[in-house]
Order: structure tokens, then C-alpha cells, then sequence
């Protein structure tokens, strides 16, 4: 070292892959923050969510994707075009698979597409939920990555729910990145609103409280958000797919619609650092995944 000061490096990262690999787990790890939403069900990032990660060598913008999927609903199509976007505007690419599950079809293909594909920036390949598997089965299934996009840059085995090899990642990313100047402010770690954030909460609880197609066809739109005395005040809009999902939504005397309200209104205290008033409402809105207007008036025109 010749005690010179490195040269700032600042760039986008995108992450990408299949649905429910720990694209937006690994996000919030590297923030320190849930940026994004997680939850055990596939499809739960639906938008293109930044997370600004800063220090004083470099500044790194994860560009967080919708998990690429098949999907005939037009959501399902504008969510995978969100994250072909992405891919196009990021200075490198990061392919995201699960480890702990064999590869399949859809992740090979995925990655086929990517390294005959026309992007020419770098590729991170990382291998993630190494927590979940014995070690004798990563060597195999590093070299067959190895075979499958033998250009990549680079191939990072993490564990972003446990943090296990996340700063290796990151050096890795850091070494492809242009030399620059921050692109935002050293303090901001999203670029959503508050807003966002609270439709997005909202929609976590309603994922883990519901099942079968219902948190597939669920959307939360924030129809007020106003400050008051030492918190805020949030109105929400829970809106369903179909007649019939309400009450299984709201459940017995509301109980449901109350815990998902109680757990959204912590998480957000938690983030916002404020005492928060949520009330939430429930409309049907049937197939509003397929209308066009609907999908633009809650961001999700891809
Ligand atoms: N065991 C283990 N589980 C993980 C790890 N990372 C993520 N998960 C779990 O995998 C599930 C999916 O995580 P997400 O971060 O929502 O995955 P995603 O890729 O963003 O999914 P989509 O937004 O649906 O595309 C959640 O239950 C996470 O807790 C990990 O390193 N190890
Ligand atoms: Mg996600």
C-alpha cells in the first residue's frame, strides 16, 4: 500500500433471480434496515426497490427486483419486465439462486439467458441459504454455475439471513463499480416514501397471514398519511381480488384484520422511530391484477 487514498466508487447493483431466493433479505441485511419486505411465499417484491449502502470507500445502490417468474396476469408480466429493467440500467448484475434447494429448470434457464444475453456488465453469481445446506453440497453446485456461465465475474457462496460471507460480496461488487462520487446523500438508505413504506408493511402482514392465491391477489394503497403530534397518522386501503376474500381477510369480529394492522403498526414504529395510528379498510376489487388503470394508479405498470 502506498498509503494513497482510494478512489470513491459508486454505482447500481442489481439483484435479481427466481421468486423467494433472499434477494430483498440480502438487501436488508447489507442496509441494516427492512427496506424490503420478506415473507416465506414467493412473489413478495412486486416493485424496484433501492437500498443505499454507504461508507467512506464507496457508495452501493442495490437495485432490489421482483422475482422473475411465468405469470399471465398482467401484475405478474409488469413485475418481470420491472426486473429486466433493472438488469439494463445497473452498472453490475447479481444472480441470486437458493443453494439449499436443487437447481431447477427455471434458475438454469435464467441463467442461460443472462450469459448468452446482450448485457455486458459483470455478473456476481451468489449462492445463497448456505445455512440450509451441508457444505459437500456447494462444491458441485459451484462448479456446475461455473459451466453454465463461464463468464461470470465472480461466484459468491452468503447466507444473508445470518450475514455469513455478505462482506465478501460486497468487496466483490465494490472492485466492478465505476469510479464516482455518491449519487445520494450519505443518510438515506430507500429511495420509497414513508408512504410506500407503510403500504409495503401493511402488505408483508397480509402475506403471512393469509394463504392459497389471497396474498397473490392483494394490494394496500395508502390514502392518507399525516403527521400528528409526536407520530403519524396512516389510512390504508387493503385492497382483494374477489367478494369472497374479505371476510376471510377480516376475519372472526375483525380479529385478523386487527393482528395484521397491530404487527404492520410495530414494524413501522420500529422503522420510523414514531408512534403510529393505522387504520386499515378492506375493498374488493375484482382482478384488478389485470386492469391496466388499477396497476398504474398503485405503481405496478412495470
Ligand atoms: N435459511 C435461509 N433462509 C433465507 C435466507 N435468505 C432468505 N431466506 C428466506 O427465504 C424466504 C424468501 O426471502 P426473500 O428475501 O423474501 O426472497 P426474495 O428473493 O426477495 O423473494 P421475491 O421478492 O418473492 O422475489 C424468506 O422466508 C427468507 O427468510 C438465508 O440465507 N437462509
Ligand atoms: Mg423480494
Amino acid at each position: 500500500m502506498t498509503g494513497e487514498q482510494q478512489a470513491y466508487r459508486c454505482g447500481k447493483v442489481a439483484l435479481l433471480g427466481r421468486p423467494n431466493v433472499g434477494k430483498s433479505t440480502l438487501m436488508n441485511r447489507v442496509i441494516g434496515a427492512k427496506v424490503a419486505i420478506v415473507t416465506p411465499k414467493p412473489q413478495t417484491t412486486r416493485h424496484r426497490i433501492l437500498g443505499i449502502y454507504t461508507d467512506e470507500r464507496r457508495q452501493i445502490v442495490f437495485v432490489d427486483t421482483p422475482g422473475i417468474h411465468k405469470g399471465k396476469r398482467q401484475l405478474n408480466r409488469n413485475m418481470v419486465r420491472v426486473a429486466y429493467a433493472a438488469a439494463e440500467e445497473a452498472d453490475v448484475l447479481v444472480l441470486m439462486q437458493d443453494a439449499s434447494k436443487p437447481m431447477d429448470r427455471g434458475t438454469r434457464m435464467l441463467i442461460e439467458r443472462f450469459a448468452r444475453g446482450q448485457l455486458a456488465q459483470p455478473r456476481i453469481h451468489v449462492l445463497n441459504k448456505i445455512d440450509a445446506i451441508a457444505r459437500a453440497r456447494l462444491l458441485p453446485r459451484l462448479a456446475e454455475l461455473q459451466r453454465l456461465d463461464p463468464e461470470a465475474v465472480a461466484f459468491v457462496p452468503v447466507s444473508a439471513r445470518k450475514g455469513t460471507k455478505v462482506d465478501a460480496l460486497l468487496e466483490e461488487i465494490s472492485r466492478r463499480l465505476p469510479v464516482a462520487p455518491r449519487m445520494y446523500d450519505a443518510d438515506w438508505f430507500t429511495d420509497q416514501s414513508q408512504r410506500q413504506l407503510a403500504a409495503e408493511y401493511v402488505r408483508e402482514q397480509v402475506f403471512l397471514a393469509m394463504h392459497q392465491e389471497i396474498p397473490f391477489q392483494t394490494a394496500v394503497d395508502v390514502e392518507g398519511f399525516r403527521e400528528q403530534g409526536d407520530g403519524v397518522e396512516i389510512d390504508a386501503v387493503i385492497l382483494v381480488g374477489s367478494e369472497r376474500h374479505k371476510p376471510m381477510l377480516i376475519g372472526r369480529g375483525g380479529e385478523r384484520l386487527k393482528a395484521i394492522g397491530r404487527r404492520a403498526r410495530l414494524g413501522l414504529e420500529e422503522l420510523l422511530g414514531c408512534h403510529v395510528r393505522l387504520h386499515l379498510w378492506v375493498k374488493a376489487d375484482p382482478e384488478w391484477f389485470d386492469k391496466p388503470v388499477k396497476l398504474q394508479e398503485l405503481g405496478l405498470h412495470g
